[in-house]
């Protein structure tokens, strides 16, 4: 289908909530400015080896004296919503205790401007970017830090509660706890499962606590990012499927469990005590993790096919506690530059297992998006076909799952602009708007301004 096709195609249910995406880190620069603290980030980006070309978030987008602008290029795009994460360290930058109000301000500046262009903030309050200061003290992995986030979201709440309606506890917990503590391919960059099972129970049980400390504070609609990678199986082989079984187990159910009914998966609980790393829960604890939400946020990229064997060389360690057999087959057909493949029926058949799975709870797309070699040409533009198409058919698929009952309320693309793509730095572009990162200049690409048209017929009927 052509892009005027599937464009033509396309129709939303009425009030459907239009935005884009952004974290903290990935964009704002500004690391040592008006009091902000480290983050795990900050070492993790610094320490040799660690990410693409050594590249760290010093400067990034430099959005943080850059934001007017760019919440001017979100009006020109017409988006109705904008989601984008506050930074610990900025709040408190030592984690806990003393607040700095600047870090504060520039929050209540931003969301300002925004109200002022009639584009709603969603806000997250965490996206990755812990306080090294608790890292130090043990981190995700430590008890304590689940106490020291609901701390730290009353401090924001009781600052921005007044002019933000929708709040987000944390983005992608899977991503904090396994990728940062078992692959090592995140900040704080461990390679221990007893951590990273820890992390995970740490890390939901911080969400729930927060969420009392929301609902406390009387916030309009408040939720959770997870991010979902639906597994396959090979072959039909037992093997296969056990291995299937076991990765979506811990991308996917172990997340989403206790949030919406308030229990880990049965087999999960097993994998990881037979892995010698259980999860740490306490008497009490499920019951704060399943604080009712007003909408679950989706993060969607790709689909995984996995079988069972010893994992070749080339490969990357593995997120997953006792996945040391199991292998990730490379994507048939085209990928993008992350090496993502690209499975907009995926999206459709996720938000149905979704829609089953939590009756009744609204989905919001907290993400979806993809990474390519863009360019500015000689007459200044960004053209950026396979971005189009990417985005077209997961809005299609998207209101696919829809049609077929799927409670969809919103969509935020990722990315607002290219930023840093954390240990893939800038080499990896997501942006509808693209950034010279030698100038600070933004253009708008091509797929931004189909975006844009998607926005103007929806509110335009
Ligand atoms: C999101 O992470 C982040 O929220 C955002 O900050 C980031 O820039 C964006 O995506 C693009 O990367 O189960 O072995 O197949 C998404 C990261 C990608 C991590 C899929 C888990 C699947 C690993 N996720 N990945 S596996």
């Amino acid at each position: 289908d052509s892009p005027e096709d599937l464009l033509a195609g396309l129709t939303f249910p009425p009030g459907f909530v239009f935005g884009a995406a952004t974290a903290a880190y990935q964009i704002e620069g500004a690391a040592d400015e008006d009091g902000r603290g480290r983050s795990i980030w900050d070492t993790y980006s610094h320490t040799p080896g660690r990410t693409f070309g050594g590249h760290t978030g010093d400067v990034a987008c430099d959005h943080y004296h850059r934001y007017r602008d760019d919440v001017a290029l979100m009006r020109e795009l017409g988006l109705s919503a904008y989601r984008f994460s506050v930074s610990w360290p900025r709040v408190l930058p030592e984690g806990a205790g003393r607040v700095e109000q600047r870090g504060l301000d520039f929050y209540r500046r931003l969301v300002d401007e925004l109200l002022e262009a009639g584009i709603d903030p969603w806000l997250t309050l965490y996206h990755w970017d812990l306080p090294q200061a608790l890292q130090d003290r043990g981190g995700w992995a430590d008890r304590d830090t689940a106490a020291r986030f609901a701390d730290y979201s009353a401090v924001v709440v009781d600052a921005l509660g007044d002019r933000v309606r929708h709040w987000s506890t944390l983005n992608e917990p899977m991503c904090s706890s396994l990728i940062g503590h078992m692959a090592g391919a995140h900040a704080p960059g461990l390679q221990d499962p007893v951590a990273a099972s820890r992390a995970v129970h740490h890390l939901l049980l911080g969400h729930g606590l927060a969420a009392g400390r929301l609902r406390a504070a009387g916030v309009e609609s408040f939720g959770i990012t997870l991010n979902f990678t639906p597994m396959s199986p090979a072959t039909d082989s037992p093997a296969d499927l056990d291995a299937a079984r076991r990765l979506d187990g811990q991308q996917n159910r172990m997340f989403l469990d206790p949030v919406v009914s308030g229990a880990y998966p049965a087999d999960v609980v097993d994998d990881l005590a037979a892995a010698g790393a259980p999860l740490p829960v306490q008497d009490g604890d499920l019951e704060i993790i399943a604080a009712p939400l007003d909408w679950l946020g989706v993060n969607y990229y790709f689909e995984q096919t996995v079988r069972a064997g010893a994992r070749p060389a080339d490969k990357p360690p593995t997120s997953f506690i006792g996945g040391e057999n199991v292998v990730e087959l490379d994507p048939e057909g085209p990928t993008t530059t992350m090496g993502w493949g690209i499975s907009p029926r995926a999206f459709t058949d996720l938000l149905l297992w979704l829609g089953a799975k939590a009756p009744g709870l609204p989905l919001m797309i907290t993400e979806n998006g993809s990474a390519w070699d863009d360019v500015v040409d000689a007459e200044g533009a960004v053209h950026d076909p396979e971005r189009v198409d990417f985005l077209l058919r997961h809005l299609a698929a998207m209101t696919a799952a829809i049609e077929r009952g799927a409670d969809v309320r919103g969509y935020f693309a990722w990315s607002l602009m290219d930023n840093f793509e954390w240990a893939r730095g800038y080499a990896q572009r997501f942006g509808l708007v693209h950034v010279d990162y030698d100038t600070q200049r933004r253009t708008v690409k091509d797929s931004g301004r189909v975006y844009a048209e998607v926005l103007r017929r929806h509110r335009e009927g």
